[in-house]
């Protein structure tokens, strides 16, 4: 069994090209749930719903995250209720949300409903929520502190990003099942998620970091970070206005002390040594994800590059 730490889009690549890799069945994901909200009346959980739809193979192929080939109908007429739609959920998407929202309010937990409905798709991987319990990112700026969706879609992560908060965090469970598969995990991987709202929630989950510490297998990280910039979304300006460096020592920082091996691009290759000096193992390689024949090659080579490092963490326990 291999598990995936992810959150948004470029965790559900990753998770994607390991499914590709693996045997049926041998991958489990924990999914980043501080993401989620409320819109309509309506739970949505856009990471849980992008690791999903990638792993069914319907997510939308230009922005990752929503249903390939959805339209927009319900979002018309609440915009002609004078509405002005700020959120994007196409029809097929809003299924998925009505549905989570009436089993949430049946009482059933996030992880049985992600099970059921990943089932329906067919999804032979295990996708986990980082807990079942409610935690939302909350983003500290000069305007203010704002919801994680307003400032991510509603202001386009315009406003620099000053603290980040994730409430309900103390009190979350990590889901039991996340637990044991990161404990008996052949390796672990941490996608090339944003490492401060993506990973940080599922790090910070209570019982995820001592159960990565008493994990058997490796623990490898594919850094977001290629070349000083990040592969999608704001992880560069927020490394930088949070006060980390902008490169894949900043991000091997954040992770210091969690992982045995470091996955990092071409482009930083100079850096390998330094990371070294970290004592951390290095693998470098073309690791910007373009379609599914390049998804599951990074696996393969990131799951061979973790079996490298299973005899050295045997050794070093
Ligand atoms: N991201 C956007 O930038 N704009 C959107 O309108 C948007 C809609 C959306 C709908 C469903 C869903 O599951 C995800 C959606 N996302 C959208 C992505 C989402 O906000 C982010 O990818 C994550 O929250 C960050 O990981």
């Amino acid at each position: 069994m291999i598990v995936a730490l992810a959150g948004g889009v470029g965790g559900a690549k990753m998770a994607q090209g390991l499914q590709a890799a693996l045997p049926p069945g041998d991958l489990t994901v924990v999914v980043n749930t501080a993401d989620d909200f409320d819109l309509y009346g309506l739970r949505i959980s856009p990471d849980l719903d992008t690791v999903m739809y990638t792993l069914a193979g319907i997510a939308d192929p230009v922005n990752g995250w929503g249903v390939a080939g959805d339209t927009r109908n319900t979002l018309a007429a609440i915009a002609r209720y004078g509405q002005e739609p700020w959120f994007s959920l196409g029809d097929q998407d809003f299924a998925t949300h009505i549905l989570r929202t009436e089993r949430l309010a049946a009482g059933t937990p996030l992880s049985a409903i992600t099970r059921e409905l990943s089932g329906a798709l067919g999804i032979p991987t295990r996708i986990v929520p980082m807990t079942d319990d409610r935690v939302a990112t909350l983003i500290d700026t000069p305007a203010g502190r704002l919801e994680f969706q307003d400032y991510f879609v509603g202001r386009r992560q315009s406003d620099d990003v000053l603290g980040v908060v994730f409430t309900g965090i103390e009190s979350a469970k990590a889901h039991p099942d996340a637990l044991a598969a990161i404990r008996e995990a052949a390796a672990v991987v941490i996608a090339p998620s944003n490492p401060i709202v993506s990973v940080g929630p599922i790090l910070a989950t209570p019982g995820m970091r001592e159960s990565l510490d008493d994990a058997t297998g490796p623990v490898v990280a594919v850094s977001p970070i290629v070349g000083g910039r990040a592969l999608k979304g704001p992880a560069a300006e927020m490394l930088a206005t949070l006060g980390h460096e902008v490169s894949v020592l900043g991000v091997a920082r954040l992770y210091d002390g969690l992982i045995d091996g470091f996955v990092i691009d071409d482009l930083d290759r100079d850096l390998a040594p330094a990371l070294e000096l970290m004592g951390l193992r290095v693998l470098v390689t073309a690791t910007v994800m373009g379609g599914e024949d390049d998804r599951r090659r990074l696996a393969t080579e990131v799951l061979d590059f973790a079996g490298s490092l299973t005899l050295e963490r045997t050794a070093t326990r």
